[in-house]
């Protein structure tokens, strides 16, 4: 069956985690992404956090399926020629270089549109253009300078990172917006164009809500906030609101039966205003439907605690799965808190191919996150990563037209191999 991007060639020039889940997601799209990596090395994540000797570790597998890998050391003359070919055949290249790599290796902005006026070329950095623009960014320090961190954890305790990636996968999908985008309007203007996705805007902008609580704190206390129930003073800045809600609708995690020995025998519990009435039958406590502070959902707030500790004292004696399974029908949004091993397991979430079974000729069969968006019309099959320049010659003879003669050259020349090897043989 045709694919969304059937027929888009993307150039990726990316490694460690941002790129690659944003050329995984184009890939899966339908986009022959042809994966450039250094020869003999390759993305460094294929060797970080290995779990089964001699084999691409589950951090690279996991973020580069349907890809190709050619291998290319760009600091090679013949390799330059190899990669200029690259930019000319190309619709898009993606990188997420620390600033200024590319134009180390002689590929500015300027060469690019030389070389091919319609290409555009889509770049993660950690910062946008400014003081910081040069740094070298990791996802925590994104997290910390997008606003995340301050403003995630409890209160008495310090900032907390997440354990959701929302700097490198966040920006990733940032990134491949922009891209799509920018193959959209290429379609009328017939032009590339340069495609910016800095890590630092990506997660602020996943943080939206609480500079929207910043600019709410001129107005009073944030009523929503736990702290307001506790009594105690907001400062200067948005406060770290532990598990509260973030909107409208007052919700906590709450213990369920099994908390004592089970670190996930949790649920979330949102007290939506439509179905109040129903969650007092729930829990017991008919009686709170005609009580005169909890009557609209503004008089419950300063009581939100007290609210909590009671539907607790509900949620404790079932399991997680009770919990849901009795207000599911009642429409009262709650959410289990499952661990990786139960959503592993999850028959739902495989019968949809979000978690899938993956063949690895070095791993054998490994677990992994399939595309998390459906197309009804661009089905998804995950497909393995590429062993690390599986594809060199395949790319250089059938992408770019190179002979048999030429490719042994190249090779000699050091272009595709580490030149030792080249020597040796
Ligand atoms: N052949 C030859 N050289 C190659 C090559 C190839 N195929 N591919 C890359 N290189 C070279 C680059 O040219 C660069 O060389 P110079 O520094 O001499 O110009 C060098 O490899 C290293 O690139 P780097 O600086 O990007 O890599 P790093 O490991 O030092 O830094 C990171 C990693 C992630 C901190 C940095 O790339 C970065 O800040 N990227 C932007 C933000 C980002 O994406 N962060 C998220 C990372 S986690 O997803």
């Amino acid at each position: 069956m045709v694919k969304a991007l059937d027929g888009v060639k993307i150039l990726d020039f990316t490694h460690v985690q941002s790129g690659p889940t944003c050329t995984q997601l184009l890939a899966w799209f339908g986009a022959d992404v042809i994966k450039v990596e250094r020869p003999g090395a390759g993305d460094a994540t294929r060797k970080q956090l290995v779990d089964v000797p001699g084999a691409d570790s589950l951090y690279f597998t996991m973020l580069n399926h349907n890809k190709r890998s050619i291998t290319i050391d760009t600091k090679n003359a013949k390799g330059k020629e190899i990669l200029e070919r690259l930019i000319k055949t190309c619709d898009v290249l993606v990188e997420n270089f620390a600033p200024g790599a590319l134009d180390r290796m002689g590929f500015t902005w300027e060469r690019i549109q030389e070389l091919n006026p319609r290409m555009i070329m889509a770049s993660v950095k950690g910062f946008g253009p400014g003081k910081y623009e040069d740094c070298k960014v990791y996802e925590n320090v994104a997290q910390c300078a997008g606003g995340s961190a301050s403003t995630t954890g409890f209160l008495d305790g310090p900032p907390l990172v997440t354990g959701a990636q929302i700097g490198d996968s966040g920006t990733g999908l940032h990134l491949a917006l922009g891209i799509v985008t920018a193959l959209f309007q290429r379609e009328t203007t017939g032009r590339g164009q340069k495609v910016l996705a800095p890590m630092q805007d990506g997660v602020l902008n996943l943080c939206r809500v609480k500079l929207r609580d910043q600019q709410r704190l001129k107005a009073g206390p944030l009523r929503e906030y736990s702290q307001f129930g506790d009594g105690i003073a907001f400062g200067e800045a948005t406060p770290r609101a532990g598990n509260d809600s973030g909107g409208g609708q007052p919700g906590r995690i709450l213990k369920c039966k099994g908390w004592q020995t089970d670190p996930n025998a949790y649920t979330y519990f949102i007290t939506q205003a439509a179905v109040w009435e129903k969650i007092c039958d729930v829990i017991g406590e008919p009686g709170w439907k005609t009580r005169e502070e909890y009557s609209t959902p503004a008089k419950r707030l300063p009581h939100l605690n007290a609210i909590f500790a009671r539907i607790e004292d509900w949620t404790m004696t079932k399991t997680k799965y009770e919990v849901m399974d009795i207000c599911n029908p009642l429409d009262i949004p709650v959410g289990p808190i499952l661990s990786m091993k139960e959503i592993m397991e999850d028959e739902g979430l495989r019968a949809t191919g979000t978690i899938v079974d993956v063949d690895h000729p070095e791993r054998g069969t490994y677990v992994s996150v399939g595309c998390p968006i459906k197309m009804s019309d661009s089905p998804v099959e995950v497909k393995r990563s590429p062993l690390l320049g599986e594809h060199t010659e395949e790319i250089l003879a059938q992408v770019l037209g190179y002979s048999g003669e030429e490719i042994k050259e190249l090779k000699a020349a050091g272009a595709t191999e580490p030149v030792k090897k080249a020597a040796a043989e």
